[in-house]
């Protein structure tokens, strides 16, 4: 794979290890950053990893690894179920694009239950913590082999 897999976080995701360690766990994102480059270089892939509270910034580098990124790990935050401007821009794009979640959100409130970005995404993960995003880099690994 000549170009890196793209790892994109949405909102709040900056503020993961400081509350709720019940749903999303004690990590850090720039400890889940230092584990997907670790994994991703294991298996051969290389990673460039970015968190954004503003949906317009996600719509911006969804564009930017339309050009740039062999795949797309893209956790979107709360902007899952409410953004057709991303799920628009994930349907956009020509790379894999897989949707990650550190919780499970299908046993969570009912306003988490549907994603917007699940239709336009190529696969999704999620329940699994870190392994959400493990698990998405080999995803990606594998949708780019296929091609
Ligand atoms: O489970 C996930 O990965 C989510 O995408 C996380 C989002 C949530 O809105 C989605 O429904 C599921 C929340 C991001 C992190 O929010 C925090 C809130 C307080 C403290 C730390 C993180």
């Amino acid at each position: 794979m000549t170009k890196p897999i793209h790892i994109l976080n949405g909102p709040n995701l900056n503020l993961l290890g400081t509350r709720e360690p019940e749903i999303y766990g004690s990590m850090t994102l720039a400890d889940i950053e230092f584990a997907c480059e670790a994994h991703a270089r294991q298996i051969g892939a290389t990673t460039v990893f970015r968190q954004s509270n503003h949906e317009g910034q996600l719509i911006d580098w969804l564009h930017d690894a339309n050009v740039n990124a062999s795949a797309v790990v893209f956790n979107p935050g709360a902007f899952t179920h409410t953004s057709v401007a991303l799920h628009d821009a994930v349907r956009a794009i020509e790379p894999p694009v897989i949707e990650v979640h550190l919780s499970q959100t299908a046993a969570r409130e009912p306003f988490r239950h549907h994603s917007y970005i699940a239709s336009a995404a190529r696969g999704s993960i999620t329940g699994l913590g870190l392994d959400s995003y493990l698990l998405g880099i080999e995803a990606a690994v594998r949708c780019v082999a296929k091609q």
